[in-house]
């Protein structure tokens, strides 16, 4: 840890009293006049530390900007998602950071997030709107030892934990979209893009990439968005604090990889059926130039939605666009 997710989580342990400035420096091996240094450097960056002669350090708030250290401080031990947090100003893609990452051979459960992207993308290359601090834009490297078809059980697992993540840090009741949205009131509030890099039987990382639209405007959305797009602020009409938000969400996914790798995947899978649109409607699904109807019957094993089309058989779709049909 250091010197700073090391204060950081000194000062959130204390809850609303104070650490006295020797016993930071104690603690940490540094002097006091290094601790004041820190301390300083950490509210210049927004975060409301109290300082008082007699009863030393108290952190009355954080800024709404992400700090891999402060992040970390906030997930628990042991875990896999969330061991190394980096935290970019701008970057084309974090999907391309963390691809990077993959090939230098970095250890699974790296999380790259960016205040801003430039070329954030969706799937089959279509733009990702990434405004400079209003959402959470990040991308999780994974290396589950799978056959790739089982991969798509990421992408499930990955919707139940934003889905129960944001439910407890908004109180909003978000729905699963098959295979990556999670809609507020009908309206994408966050993606999922996955992607994996694979020999013929095994993967060899998976990369979740997500977005949360999180403080955006309804003006902030360009108007072709607009109608299918919104925020958790939109929605509960209030700021949401993006590091809670973004901590509760790594736990949560932590949490599934962990049900996954315990081959507990039926879990999951119950609980994201539970809270899919999808499942039990009559939808139309485009796969690249094919369109197939039917009805969205449940989640097979390994992710893929299970489809009666409307020759009655049962057809396995692992991607597509989803349309509701009356
Ligand atoms: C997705 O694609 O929903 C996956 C989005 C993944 C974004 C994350 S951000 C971090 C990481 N780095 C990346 O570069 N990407 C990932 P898809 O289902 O194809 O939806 C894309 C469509 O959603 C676009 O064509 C727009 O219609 C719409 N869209 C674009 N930006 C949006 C936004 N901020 N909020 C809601 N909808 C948006």
């Amino acid at each position: 840890m250091t010197t700073d997710a090391q204060i950081l989580a000194a000062l959130r342990a204390a809850g609303d009293g104070a650490v006295s400035g020797a016993e930071l420096s104690q603690k940490l091996g540094l002097t006091r006049a290094a601790i004041w240094a820190r301390v300083n450097e950490l509210r210049r960056l927004g975060y409301e530390i109290e300082a008082s002669p007699h009863l030393g350090y108290r952190l009355h708030s954080t800024p709404d900007v992400l700090h891999a250290d402060d992040l970390l401080t906030r997930l628990p031990h042991p875990r896999i998602v969330g061991r190394d947090i980096q935290v970019f100003q701008s970057t084309t893609s974090t999907n391309d950071v963390v691809e990077k990452l993959a090939r230098d051979g970095v250890r699974e459960g790296v999380v790259v997030f960016a205040e801003s992207q430039t070329q954030g993308r969706g799937r089959l290359g279509r733009k990702w709107l990434s405004p400079p601090g209003k959402g959470l834009w990040f991308s999780v490297l994974l290396r589950p030892g799978v056959r790739p078809p089982e991969a798509t059980r990421l992408t499930v697992a990955t919707a139940t934990a934003l889905r129960r993540a944001i439910q407890t840090e908004t109180g909003l009741h978000p729905a699963i979209k098959w295979p990556n949205d999670i809609l507020v009131n009908h309206r994408k509030v966050a993606g999922i893009l996955t992607e994996l890099s694979a020999e013929p039987d095994r993967v060899k990382h998976v990369i979740l990439g997500v977005g949360v639209d999180v403080n955006l405007n309804a003006s902030e959305f360009p108007p072709d968005l607009r109608r299918q797009a919104t925020s958790l602020k939109i929605e509960t009409g209030e700021p949401i604090a993006r590091p809670a938000l973004a901590a509760a969400i790594l736990r949560e996914l932590d949490a599934d990889y962990a049900r996954i790798r315990a081959g507990e995947f039926s879990a999951v899978a119950d609980e994201w059926e539970a809270h899919c649109t999808t499942v039990g409607q009559t939808v139309a699904i485009r796969i690249g130039q094919r369109l197939v109807r039917g009805r969205a019957e449940s989640l097979g094993d390994e992710g893929a939605l299970l489809l009666r089309t409307e020759h009655g058989h049962i057809e396995r779709i692992i991607g597509g666009d989803v349309t509701v049909e009356q």
